[in-house]
């Protein structure tokens, strides 16, 4: 089957480890697991919410010890998405949560980055990487965090934030996002996934960000829908991830198709595909068996995608 060129915008990488990869890395790295197999493994992803599901994410981490890990997991996730028809892909990862287990910043870094400088050779795949900030850590932690990688050189094209929502309001990032900035980074942000649409607007006019990264709490203001529309704000919306964490009912009910019926600037991505049922052709394909969603309508949400990349005008409109 042929695919439509898509780029994958919101993809962590780390949710990219499947159970098999997680059970051979501990393996490999002499990392004791509570779980004597796959299976039991598979058992833990019964979410309740989001942070049921940082959980296990954080604790399956401590098998990502080396180089040579991160390079295993980034090489196993670009094969798969070139087979989900994702052409640019742009990568957060979560340098933070490596650090606080005693990874450094050049292993996780390295690891990934040595992988993603060949993405396109290698699979047709062209890629950005983003450190994505733990917005339940303090400002100042991230703060050094920005400092190292901006020190080390690190390729990364811009930041994000990500993690715990509730409670920790995007105007807690404010001086992070404009250190960001001020060294030329693309910004984004997670915001109104379980928390309000105020965090939405908080992170466009406090942080700047070019991007929203699930933004589907938004509908609750439809004063900030307008805006949404009349600015075309690009809203990165992970399907498959509503529904694990019950952020939404059932995919029946999954408001992405009104969205873009409404003329928000919606895309549809994968967020932790390990962990909540699939790659960006699997939401799509999910979608269209609980939703109806047509030919037309994907060829809306991959041009949507690739107009609201970081992708220079020369790549990204020979993909469009
Ligand atoms: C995440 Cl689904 C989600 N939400 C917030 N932070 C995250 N980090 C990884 N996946
Ligand atoms: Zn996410």
């Amino acid at each position: 089957m042929t695919h439509l060129p898509f780029a994958e915008l919101h993809l962590h990488i780390e949710g990219t480890l499947e159970p098999e990869l997680v059970m051979e890395l501990a393996r490999r790295n002499g990392v004791a697991l509570p779980y004597d197999d796959v299976g039991e493994l598979r058992a833990a992803y019964d979410f309740t919410d989001l942070q049921s599901f940082l959980d296990l994410y954080y604790a399956n981490m401590a098998v990502l010890r080396t180089r040579q890990d991160f390079a295993d997991m980034t090489a196993a996730y670009l094969a798969r998405a070139a087979t989900a028809g994702v052409r640019h892909a742009e990568i957060m990862f979560d340098p933070q949560a490596h650090l606080v287990r005693g990874v450094p910043l050049e292993v996780a870094v390295e690891g990934i980055a040595s992988v993603l400088a060949t993405s396109e050779d290698d699979h047709g795949v062209s890629t950005l990487l983003i450190a994505a900030f733990l917005r339940d850590r303090p400002e100042a932690e991230a703060l050094d965090v920005l400092d190292g990688l901006l020190g080390m050189g690190a390729p990364i094209a811009g930041v994000g934030l990500d993690s715990a929502e509730i409670g920790h309001p995007p105007a807690k990032f404010a001086r992070l996002f404009a250190r960001a900035r001020a060294a030329g980074l693309h910004l984004v942000a997670h915001a109104g996934e379980e928390g309000p649409a105020a965090y939405v607007t908080e992170a466009l006019d406090v942080l700047g960000v070019e991007r929203i990264d699930h933004g589907i709490r938004a509908l609750d203001d439809d004063a900030l829908v307008s805006r949404l529309v009349a600015e075309q704000v690009p809203l990165t919306v992970c399907p498959l991830s509503n529904v694990a964490l019950r952020a939404v009912g059932t995919l029946a009910e999954h408001p992405v198709v009104a969205m873009l019926e409404r003329g928000l600037n919606v895309s549809v991505h994968s967020d932790d595909p390990a962990y909540f049922g699939g790659y960006l052709d699997d939401n799509l394909d999910a979608l269209t068996t609980a939703v109806g969603l047509t030919r037309a309508h994907r060829v809306r949400l991959a041009e949507n995608s690739l107009r609201a990349s970081f992708l220079p005008a020369g790549r990204r409109d020979a993909l469009l």
